[in-house]
């Protein structure tokens, strides 16, 4: 069985995965799945509809953090949970911690902008996809995005509260961090990646294969003060010292 990640090129969560498997070194393929559309694909395998999904040595792993786990129990070298418990416990506290006040609270934040603009996340949606991803959301689009807003409860009052939870959260990882490199003791582990990777689309740059003009106003400003904060070099050194692409 080879090796694929379902995943959408968007997520951060998917981030978080392929993170996982590069930094493991495992060769792997990526499926990039249409959101609206990938529900069908996964149901034959997983329980729930999200991404990322793991097809490795015979299994299907859903869920990003049980990716970890999965890696770590299947690869002994580059451990990312730590050995001991507390250390374990700690780290896993962390991770929860990116999830629920910083990828949750981005995705609200993102979304509200970027659906405000078609093209800027259908570009987004069909990247390296299926031909017909243009297709379907030429009929679909709308039905989606009424999807994504009411799955997620994005609406103005959401993404303002959204962006004081992940203020607020920067500042609990500056106080954390401080002036050391890592969120634990001195090593690199999955809190360091979850954290980092959740926060990956801080650091998109604004033209990338994107045109400028599509990334919506508030988010290159958010981008921009982030960026000016200790926790925005925090995250630029990450990926420079520990996200290398996994040659393929
Ligand atoms: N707890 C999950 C969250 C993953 C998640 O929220 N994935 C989103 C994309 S960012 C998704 O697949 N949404 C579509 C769906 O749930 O059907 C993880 O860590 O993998």
């Amino acid at each position: 069985m080879q090796t694929v990640l379902y995943q959408f090129p968007i997520s951060h969560y998917c981030e978080k995965a392929r993170w996982a498997l590069d930094y493991k070194g495992v060769a792997y393929q990526q499926c990039n799945l249409l959101p609206g559309l990938h529900a069908r694909k996964l149901r034959r395998w997983v329980a729930g509809s999200s991404v990322p999904v793991l097809a490795m040595n015979g299994e299907y792993v859903q869920d990003s953090t049980a990716i970890i786990d999965f890696l770590d129990r299947q690869i002994s070298t580059r451990q990312l949970t730590p050995a001991d418990s507390a250390g374990r416990a700690q780290a896993l506290q962390w991770e929860r911690f990116a999830a629920d006040h910083i990828g949750d609270p981005l995705r609200v934040y993102f979304y509200h902008y970027l659906l405000q603009n078609p093209r800027s996340v259908i570009d987004r949606f069909t990247q390296g996809g299926p031909w017909y991803g243009r297709l379907f959301y030429s009929l679909a689009f709308p039905r989606v995005r009424n999807l994504i807003r009411t799955g997620y409860g994005v609406s103005q009052q959401s993404a303002d509260a959204a962006r004081q939870r992940m203020e607020a959260a920067f500042t609990r990882l500056e106080e954390q961090l401080h002036s050391n490199d890592y969120l634990l003791d001195g090593a690199f582990t999955r809190a360091d990646l979850s954290v980092g990777a959740l926060m990956s689309p801080m650091l998109t740059p604004a033209a990338s294969s994107h045109a400028a003009g599509l990334v919506p106003a508030e988010i290159t400003e958010f981008r921009r003060t982030f960026r000016s904060r200790p926790l925005g070099d925090w995250l630029t050194n990450l990926y420079q010292r520990h996200r290398q692409a996994n040659p393929r």
